[in-house]
Formats: structure tokens, sequence, C-alpha cells
């Protein structure tokens, strides 16, 4: 049995935490308005939202960063950006343009250590970003 549990590899073992508001969000734990259900992922309203659409786009499991999930599987990223296009379209933005964006570490204003894409659309979205 031993030998068995060592076997088993180690990113089976991603899973949520305790302390992780996402995760929680995911468990349905603490409530958020879902706007769209995917396998893997799941999107939401950004509750302080900076733009006329604001939705973040994130993976049910728990994934520290972009840079991480890059690392590790670059699959959900992929599943991400697609999930984040289907979102884009609902709400209207698909045309006029959207933009993604990952904070990656806490240097670029990343504040919650569970990998989300904010979906930002339905107004003028200025270059550089601030
Ligand atoms: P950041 O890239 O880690 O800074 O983004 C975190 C986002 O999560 C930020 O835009 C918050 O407004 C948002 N958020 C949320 O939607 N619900 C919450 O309960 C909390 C943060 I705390």
């Amino acid at each position: 049995a031993a030998a068995q549990k060592a076997a088993t590899p180690v990113r089976r073992c991603v899973m949520a935490q305790d302390d992780c508001l996402f995760c929680k969000i995911v468990k349905g734990e603490v409530p958020a308005e879902i706007v769209r259900e995917g396998e893997r992922t799941l999107a939401f309203r950004d509750i302080n939202p900076q733009a006329p659409t604001h939705v973040l786009v994130i993976p049910r499991e728990h994934v520290r960063d972009a840079a991480s999930a890059a690392a590790a599987d670059a699959g959900l990223v992929d599943e991400i950006v697609r999930e984040a296009r289907a979102v884009a379209e609902s709400e209207g933005v698909a045309e006029t343009g959207y933009r993604l964006v990952f904070n990656t570490g806490s240097g670029a204003g990343q504040t919650v250590f569970h990998l989300h894409a904010h979906l930002l659309g339905g107004r003028g979205l200025n270059w550089p970003p601030g």
C-alpha cells in the first residue's frame, strides 16, 4: 500500500485550499454571481468592477497564478482563454474588444492567489494600463 501511495502523481493532489476565497466560491461556500460554468472553469462577476463588464474566469482547481498554470498545465490556460471568449460573446463585448489580464505576483497587483483572468470590456481601455 505504501508503494502504491508513493507512485501517485503529485499533480493529482492539487485540491481546494481551505483559506482560499476563490476555492470557497467554487465550492459554493461564498456567494458569487456566476455567469458561466465550464468543466474545469468558473466565471463570475468581480465584486469591485473596473469596467461595465468585469468578469473573473478561474480554474476550479487551486492553481496559484498564471506562471504555475503555464508550467504545470498549459491546457488549463487555453481553457480559461476560451471560456473568457465565450463570456465576452455573451456579455456583448466580443465585437468592440475586451482585455484579459492575469496579474501575476503581488508586485503586479495580484491579491488573490488563485489563478484568475480578468475580463474587462464595455468601455474604452487605455494603454498602458495603470
Ligand atoms: P487581483 O488580480 O488578484 O488583484 O484580483 C482579485 C480580484 O478579485 C479583484 O478585482 C477583486 O475585486 C476580486 N474579488 C472578488 O471578485 N470577490 C471577492 O470576494 C474578493 C475579491 I476578496
